[in-house]
């Protein structure tokens, strides 16, 4: 592969439900890390990859840094930290809505120690009065040198593509590390997981969509338009087996028919998607069972 004139990696961090995978998708312009509004949406790190002419972005995004509960959460947490040493440039991206808090804090403990450039990503900006950014960019300005503070609307799109010129002109020249056409380090059958695992997410609460986890089991094509998506979704207890299933199936039907069609938008063909769910007590304290379960150390 040819080289570009800037090339380089840049790392999303930041507490949970900031938008960071949010941001990743508004840049790459399709869906390849799940969002939603609960924390600990984004589990592994994800790498979104940007090309131009001249240019090559590839973002990491990774799990919210938050205090961990479970091995999974130790996990997470190690996956995201790990990136600051990987990579050209770090985002450290915060909410407009909310004051620098206590999570904060320990990640800028932590970027003190970042000899790379650190971009300070006020997102959210679609949700207060432009007056208000003055206070937030100072409490964050006050701990730390940044190379620059971009305020934005991930959701939106306000000020990204600005964001993503400043980031690449910061990159030196390189080679280049994927094809032109290739978006994300992850094949289809990881995000076709996430993708069920996504719509988990919108319909439970409390603790069920922390406990949850999805293995594509088999895609197979059956016909020249027709793919067979075959996924076990894994749950620790019985109890939270009834409320994924729901009243005579209903629920495990909603969050199929959601899940197949965003699963038939990746794809680009029609999906027969089969569900399953099955209970693994603890898991996510089970070492064996995160590495199972795709969430490797
Ligand atoms: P992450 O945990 O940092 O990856 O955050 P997500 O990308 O999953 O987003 C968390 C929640 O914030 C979701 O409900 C998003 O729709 C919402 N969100 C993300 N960016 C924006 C934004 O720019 N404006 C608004 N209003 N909501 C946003
Ligand atoms: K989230
Ligand atoms: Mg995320």
């Amino acid at each position: 592969m040819e080289s570009k004139a800037h090339s380089g990696f840049v790392a999303i961090i930041g507490r949970p439900n900031v938008g960071k995978s949010t941001f990743l998708n508004q840049v790459i312009g399709e869906k390849i890390a799940i969002m939603s509004d609960k924390a600990q949406t984004t589990r592994n790190k994800i790498q979104g990859i940007y090309t131009t002419a001249t240019t090559q972005i590839v973002f990491i995004d990774t799990p919210g840094i938050h205090k961990p509960h479970s091995r999974l959460g130790d996990f997470m947490v190690q996956s995201a930290l790990s990136t600051l040493n990987e990579v050209d440039c770090v985002i450290f991206m915060v909410n407009a809505t909310e004051k620098k808090g206590k999570g904060d804090q320990f990640i800028i403990e932590r970027l003190k120690q970042v000899k790379q450039p650190i971009f300070l990503v006020i997102n959210k900006i679609d949700q207060v009065h432009p007056d208000d950014l003055l206070a937030i960019v100072d409490s964050y300005r006050n701990e730390l040198a940044f190379k620059e503070v971009f305020p934005i609307s991930a959701l939106k799109g306000n000020n990204c593509e600005e964001l993503v010129a400043t980031l690449g002109k910061q990159l030196p020249a390189g080679p280049q590390f994927y094809p032109d056409d290739q978006i994300t380090d992850h094949p289809e059958r990881f995000i076709a997981g996430e993708l069920v695992r996504e719509q988990v997410l919108k319909v439970t609460r409390e603790e069920v969509p922390h406990s949850v986890a999805v293995i594509v089991d088999r895609i197979h094509r059956e016909d020249e338009e027709k793919v067979l998506v075959q996924a076990t979704i894994i749950v620790e207890r019985g109890s939270q087996k009834g409320i994924l299933i729901g009243k005579g199936g209903k629920m495990l039907k909603l969050i199929g028919t959601r899940a197949r069609k965003e699963i038939e938008h990746l794809l680009g063909d029609r999906v027969y998607l089969e569900l399953w769910v099955k209970v693994q007590e603890n898991w996510r304290d089970k070492k064996a069972d995160l590495q199972a379960f795709g969430y490797k150390q």
